[in-house]
């Protein structure tokens, strides 16, 4: 079995040489190379670097100048890289330890499967290393919830939020994911259907360093769900919801003050516009950002066609009720529904159009990598 090691890490230093030598006391005898897939800020490239000198496997380091995709995009950029046919894909702080390997390997080894995913929620495994209650709930809650989006896709998968897992390559379509964030693997499992079995585990503390999951991590994940589930016309109409409420409370306050009318409502629309485009740019399309040239060029685009919009759509729901005798409410409502597939359609082909076409998957994970091999 050709077996390649996929470590995403971000400031992992004091993790990396542990590590290593945990890998190598367990996997004695099997031939794997490890690929480091780092989009630090300190020194751990060059710790990766030192410890590739001395290590008795080919380590390899992939350092990434501008992070797409945060730690999901590391590990597709990794499996790319990857020269073996499996990739066991775990966390650089030593949480997923490195002695259940072996039992990952032996159940892929079966040659029934095309993914063998780690888990802490089957029996036998545990989450004792969540730190706090607080995340343990959260983490408890959102496998509920992503379980009963994808009954059929995550059957039989207790843990579609684990970031440790051994998938064979060739059973993955690497142009189809969009990676944000850290659920990684739910991105793998919910865009096709691939055989799968389960390995218990315990989830243990940090090494060393400390965790950079946050709640935009959290945000990110929800909206990583809405996409593959609704895709990404309805996380785009969840914010266009969000900046419609967002629109109404604005005008409330500002008429409560005293503000004329017209003017609360021209204010609330500007202040929305930029807000959704915000959203727009670190949610929805997150992940179209880098080959869509500069932010301040789609901002533009963004802004000048929704203060169009608006300045066109309230003669054509004059005319809609004059013409037609419509309900006005009903004639509002068609032309928000118009507006909104035009909103769409506009910002999917027209702002977020890429730029050029992008690099070949090989390429694009080596120009920009800087690589040794031990
Ligand atoms: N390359 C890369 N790795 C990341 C990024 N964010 C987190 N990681 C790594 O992903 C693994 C899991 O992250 P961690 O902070 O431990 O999250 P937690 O286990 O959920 O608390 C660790 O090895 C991190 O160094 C990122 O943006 N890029
Ligand atoms: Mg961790």
């Amino acid at each position: 079995m050709d077996l390649s090691i996929v470590v995403p890490t971000f400031n992992e230093g004091a993790n990396v040489r542990e590590l290593l030598r945990r890998l190598a006391a367990t996997l004695d005898g099997t031939a794997y190379e490890v690929v480091f897939v780092d989009d630090s800020t300190d020194d751990t490239p060059d710790v990766i670097r030192g410890a590739a000198e001395t290590s008795e496997v080919p380590v390899r380091l992939l350092h990434r100048e501008r992070p797409v995709g945060g730690l999901g995009g590391a590990v597709v950029e990794g499996v790319r890289a990857a020269s073996g046919d499996w990739c066991l894909v775990m966390d650089g702080d030593l949480q997923h330890p490195p002695e259940v390997i072996p039992e990952l390997l032996e159940r892929a080894g079966r040659g029934d499967v095309d993914v063998v995913v780690a888990s802490r929620y089957m029996s036998g495994g545990t989450s004792k290393g969540l730190a706090g209650s607080v995340r343990t709930a959260v983490s408890r809650l959102s496998t509920v919830l992503t379980k009963a989006m994808f009954p059929r896709k995550l059957h039989g998968c207790s843990d579609p939020m684990t970031g440790f897992f051994l998938v064979h390559r060739p059973a993955l379509e690497l142009e189809t994911l969009r990676p944000r964030g850290f659920k990684i693997l739910l991105e793998i499992l919910a865009r096709r259907q691939l055989r799968l079995a389960e390995v218990p585990f315990d989830f243990a503390e940090r090494y060393a360093g400390r965790s950079k999951a946050s709640f935009t991590q959290g945000v990110r994940f929800l909206t990583q769900l809405t996409m593959l589930r609704f895709g990404r016309m309805s996380a785009f109409a969840l914010v266009g919801g969000f900046g419609a409420l967002a629109n109404l409370a604005i005008m409330w306050a500002l008429i409560a003050v005293g503000v004329e009318y017209v003017w609360a409502a021209i204010v609330a629309s500007e202040i929305t516009i930029v807000t959704n485009f915000l959203l727009l740019e670190y949610l929805v399309f997150a992940d179209m950002r880098a080959d869509s040239g500069l932010m301040r060029h789609r901002f533009a685009k963004s802004f000048t066609f929704n203060n169009i919009e608006a300045v066109i759509r309230i003669p054509v729901l004059w005319v809609l009720v004059e013409a037609t005798h419509l309900p006005s409410v009903l004639a509002a409502a068609i032309t928000l529904l118009a507006a909104f597939v035009v909103r769409f359609v506009f910002h999917a082909l027209v702002v977020y159009a890429p730029r050029k076409r992008r690099p070949e998957p090989a390429t694009a994970a080596t120009v920009s990598a800087d690589e040794i091999a031990a």
